[in-house]
């Protein structure tokens, strides 16, 4: 019905328009932020609980967009309805990003400005029905329903910043293939849920370092193969969480409802969505024992995709167990694991404002204030500087707002001074180990598989673009 379908496109153009005037009025990422106003932000952040990490998930369900989402029918709203900050890639399976760079002045991602990314379509769960089964090297083997998984076990919750490592592929010259994501693939939330740990204690798991727990996702159509990630079991033990909550909200379908695992600080695919099956063993999956003739069913997702695979090498190099599980420490060592897996994050800012292509008058006092996002997955992030002249020279940005953990980002703010003109401005961030962006991609001859003289490696999957050139904004700055 072309009258329903122009309702969906103004209501998204609407939520997108108040986010530029938000911005113009300086409520988003402006003084207003700065001066820890809370009130002008939560208006676009209709699920943003930062400051109420235990708020009832009940009281209000019915009235927010997302309540719809957990029981879609079959001619429910539509991606775009339901996301009207997202940019859609593709409707089915649903992958989409956010729109506008605002999205990255903000301390708490909306539901309605987090990406989603997946492989087979999201889908439809009651949440009676499901369960999660724990098998392998435990002394009990257990099928745990939802209402077990919540009620039986502590509670906890980690604030964890959610990137495809796919986000900034669309920099990769030349193009890879796969979703074309540009900056908008990462979001900062708050997840809820139970602590593996405390599962796995509780039914006698062989939690020795060494270990692997795989979980596989419950979504994969018949004969596909199943999502499975290995996660060490050094890192199941220390924050690991199956989530069922995220903004302080049942999860979204298009999130994992009913229960997805939260590797805090780890790439996206790592946070296996739908999780019915836990599997303790001293290997990550390999080999036959997990593949079906030439089908790769479980470990398609573990040792074919998510590698840094350089132009030269016809394939990922598989291993059964690897024993440093830093993924930017593997790619400065290949002599060790010479493809490397895409574990946790590698520092990483983006600017949210000015946005892409924008102008901008200056203050009475002839500044502007950039306003961006920095991370470092499971690392603190230490400085964030700025650039408008290609890196050249850097200025030192600041952080504001509330530190909320090691895993989640922060907001940093810097006092630009620019003359009239056009500039390209970029930012680069820096971990408590040290390491910065670098600058560039490089191109696929250089046949990289760690970064080196300032460039990140192409490679053939298009994976954890860092370099901070491509991530840049150009800006006018108004007489
Ligand atoms: N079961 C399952 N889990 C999954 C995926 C998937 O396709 N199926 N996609 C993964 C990838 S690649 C990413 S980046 C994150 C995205 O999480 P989000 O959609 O909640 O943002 O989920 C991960 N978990
Ligand atoms: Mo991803």
């Amino acid at each position: 019905m072309p009258d329903q379908q122009s309702d969906r496109i103004s209501k998204r153009e609407r939520y997108l328009k108040r986010r530029r005037f938000l911005h113009a009025a300086g409520a988003v990422g402006g003084a207003s932020l700065l001066a820890g106003c809370g009130g002008s932000e939560a208006d676009t952040q209709p699920t943003g609980t930062a400051g109420s990490p235990t708020a009832s998930t009940t009281a209000t369900e019915t009235e927010t967009p997302e309540a719809e989402t957990e029981t879609p029918e079959e001619t429910g709203p539509s991606l775009e309805e339901r996301y009207p900050g997202l940019r859609i890639l593709s409707p089915e399976p649903e992958n989409a990003e956010a729109a506008e760079r605002a999205t990255y002045t903000t301390l708490v991602t909306p539901l309605e400005e987090l990406y989603i990314r997946n492989h087979y379509p999201t889908p439809e769960i009651d949440e009676a029905d499901w369960s999660v089964s724990l098998t392998g090297l435990v002394d009990e083997e257990v099928d745990l329903s939802m209402e077990e998984l919540k009620n039986g076990f502590p509670t906890e919750t980690v604030f964890h910043v959610m990137q495809c490592s796919g986000n900034g592929r669309s920099y990769f010259q030349p193009q890879v293939g796969g979703n074309q994501w540009t900056f908008g693939a990462v979001g900062n939330a708050e997840w809820t849920g139970t602590p593996l740990s405390a599962v796995l204690e509780r039914y006698g798991a062989d939690t020795s370092d060494g270990m692997w727990l795989s979980a596989m996702g419950g979504e994969a159509p018949e004969g596909e193969d199943v999502f499975t990630r290995s996660i060490p079991m050094s890192k199941v033990m220390d924050d690991c969480l199956l989530a069922y909550e995220m903004n302080g909200r049942p999860l979204a379908s298009d999130h994992g409802f009913p229960v997805r695992l939260v590797v805090p600080g780890w790439y996206g695919n790592n946070n296996v969505k739908w999780v019915n099956r836990m599997h303790v063993m001293d290997m990550m999956v390999f080999g036959e024992e997990w593949e079906d003739g030439d089908q790769r069913t479980y470990t398609h997702w573990q040792q074919y995709s998510y590698r840094i695979i350089p132009e030269q090498d016809e394939a990922a190099e598989q291993y059964e167990s690897v024993d440093v599980y830093d993924t930017y420490e593997q790619m400065q060592n290949p002599d060790e694991i010479r493809n490397a897996y895409i574990f946790d994050q590698l520092v990483k800012s983006q600017i949210g404002h000015p946005g892409e292509d924008s102008t901008v008058t200056r203050q009475p006092d002839g500044s502007v204030e950039v306003v961006g996002v920095a991370w470092a997955g499971d690392q603190t992030v230490d400085s964030v500087e700025v650039s408008d002249d290609g890196g050249e020279t850097w200025g030192e940005a600041e952080f504001f707002r509330p530190d909320l953990g090691v895993f989640s980002w922060r907001l940093f703010r810097y006092v630009w001074s620019p003359e009239p003109g056009e500039y390209r401005l970029v930012s680069r961030a820096t971990d408590s180990q040290g390491r910065t962006q670098p600058a560039t991609i490089s191109s696929p001859e250089e046949g990289l598989r760690g970064i080196q003289d300032d460039m990140f490696p192409w490679n053939q999957d298009g994976y954890i673009a860092t370099a901070y050139e491509p991530h840049g904004v150009n800006v006018t700055v108004e007489e």
